[in-house]
């Protein structure tokens, strides 16, 4: 066969846990000391600074190109500081018409929704969950389980990510563990 005609593909993927593996594959890593704002109480906690919450792996050679799509997979760790859960930061697409697919491999949580009105709801993540999030959604995930939770997310490549606006002012739900199991509640609560 002509190497001409035969390409590689632009990764792979291991589905028994969403790692992905190839050149084009780039990865960042958010611990304890760059999430503490998102917990209610930063200081209900006496893990390190440098405690892993979440990686993300990413295919972003294509980023920002009209049309095109990329593709991510997340590691978020099990763990609480106080009552909450270990969760991602969050954000709305810089296009809000830009939408974005998630689906659960392994673990269990909660995917947090927000829309621009701040209308919220939660919806549950286990293995095999599928997530359509709209544009103009806020989207959070939450991980309730005792493993990590590893899910795979697909985007339009030129979305972009706004945190500002959960930055200052949070969603309006938050998941709390609550006699040991979880709860979504009101954030004024
Ligand atoms: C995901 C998220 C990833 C990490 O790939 O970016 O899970 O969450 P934060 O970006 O909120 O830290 C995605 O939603 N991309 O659009
Ligand atoms: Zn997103």
């Amino acid at each position: 066969m002509s190497a001409d005609l035969v390409r590689s593909a632009i990764a792979s993927i291991d589905w028994r846990t969403g790692s992905l593996a190839g050149d084009s594959v780039r990865e960042t890593v958010r611990t304890l000391a760059e999430l503490k704002d998102v917990f209610r109480d930063p200081t209900a906690t006496e893990l390190p600074p440098d405690t892993v919450v979440y990686r993300v792996q990413r295919l972003d050679d294509r980023s920002g190109d009209e049309g095109a799509l990329l593709w991510g997979t997340t590691v978020l760790e099990p763990g609480v500081v106080g009552d909450e859960y270990f969760m991602t930061h969050g954000h709305f697409h810089q296009k809000r018409e830009r939408g974005e697919f998630y689906a659960t491999v392994m673990g269990e949580g909660m995917l947090v929704l927000m829309d621009e009105q701040r209308n919220c709801w939660a919806e549950k993540m286990f293995p095999g969950s599928l997530h359509y999030v709209s544009g103009a959604t806020a989207h959070r995930v939450v991980n309730t389980g005792e493993i990590p939770l590893r899910f795979v997310a697909c985007w339009a490549s030129d979305a972009g990510h706004d945190y500002s606006a959960i930055a200052q002012q949070g969603f309006g739900i938050r998941v709390v563990r609550r006699a040991g199991v979880p709860a979504v509640v009101r954030s004024d609560l």
